[in-house]
């Protein structure tokens, strides 16, 4: 599974997409360009923009709107993950020392925000009010999920219920609205605007769970951001919600030590590993990612077969195939 498909059905508008990303980080303020280029010319996927001109071009969408909403997904993401990795004190993103590493806290809270406020004037400019109305709501649920996972953090009673409300807050929300807004601006009916809202809502949910189970399972060279930042900040994702619960009392006072008194050794993390390999927790975490990878492909039965169509299947087999 790869994404390749996807990348050559887009490439002519992921072009021009780059080119308005390039220019609209523009900044007399020479430290804006330098701090957002430094993100945005890492080697990311791209995914999330290219999910929005996928969706437009699904749904036959002519005009030009979806260029400057794609850009503006891609700095919208590009916000939270500045934001994220202050508030995660993460030390690599892409495989390269985070913004915060380089130029501090300080400056990656307020390009962050140059960023936010540029995308929003692209939304502005596509004169959508639809689309700008889906895409700030995402805004503000990306940053209710942040919140609410901050009241669940260190919470070792954590509900699987509750780690997927934060989850479809802080990550799926984006990937919904980056999709949705395609058949909006291209006008379509309300039914492909919902199954498109919906591929992406499923896709987003399977991609955060597969993005926790890389934080235990995976390998940092091949992630680009350390593996365990996850256990070290006490965050309560899925594979240890399913390993406290399975786990027992000798067990569940190891986890209320590390993730809830942060009392962390060396050993630990190996020890964390062990526990969720005992419990199955990772498999069964990838077991929920597939379910949420086959509402998403579902949700595309609505549309009849087409060369997008197979490439965004393949999207989120690729989604899947990045944990093991
Ligand atoms: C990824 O979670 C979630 C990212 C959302 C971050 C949003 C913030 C609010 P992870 P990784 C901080 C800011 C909101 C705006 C700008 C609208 O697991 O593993 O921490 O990649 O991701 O660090
Ligand atoms: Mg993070
Ligand atoms: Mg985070
Ligand atoms: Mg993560």
């Amino acid at each position: 599974a790869s994404i390749d498909g996807l990348v050559g059905l887009v490439a002519a508008d992921m072009e021009r997409v780059n080119a308005t990303i390039l220019s609209r980080t523009g900044s007399e303020v020479t430290m804006i360009p330098e701090v957002a280029n430094h993100l945005i010319s890492s080697g990311g996927k791209r995914l999330r923009p290219m999910l929005t001109l996928a969706m437009a071009q699904l749904a036959d969408y002519t005009g030009d709107g979806h260029i400057k909403l794609a850009a503006a997904v891609e700095f919208m993401h590009t916000a939270t993950l500045l934001h994220d990795d202050v508030v995660d004190e993460s030390e690599l993103r892409r495989g390269k020392l985070s913004a915060r590493m380089l130029w501090g806290n300080e400056a990656s809270v307020l390009v962050g925000d140059f960023l936010l406020g540029q995308a929003f004037r692209m939304m502005v400019e596509v004169g959508s009010l639809r689309a700008l109305d889906i895409l700030s709501a995402a805004a503000a649920t990306i940053a209710e999920g942040e919140v609410m996972q901050l009241a669940a953090a260190k919470n070792t009673a954590t509900t699987e219920d509750e780690y997927l409300a934060v989850i479809r807050g802080k990550t799926a929300e984006l990937f919904a609205a980056a999709c949705e807004v395609g058949p909006v601006i291209a006008n379509r009916p309300k039914a492909e605007q919902t199954a498109c809202r919906s591929v992406g809502m499923n896709l987003g949910i399977a991609f955060q769970l597969v993005d926790d189970v890389l934080d235990y399972g995976g390998k940092s060279a091949k992630l680009g951001k350390n593996v365990g930042d996850d256990f070290r900040e006490g965050k309560i994702t899925l594979p240890v919600v399913l390993a406290f619960r399975r786990g027992n009392d000798t067990e569940r006072q190891f986890w209320i030590r590390a993730l809830e008194r942060g009392e962390i050794g060396a050993a630990d993390l190996d020890h964390a590993i062990g526990l969720m390999t005992k419990h199955r927790a990772l498999e069964d975490t990838i077991s929920r990612a597939q379910h949420y990878g086959a509402m998403a492909v579902d949700a595309l039965a609505l549309f009849p077969s087409s060369p997008m169509k197979t490439a965004l299947e393949q999207v989120v087999a690729f989604c899947l195939a990045r944990s093991h």
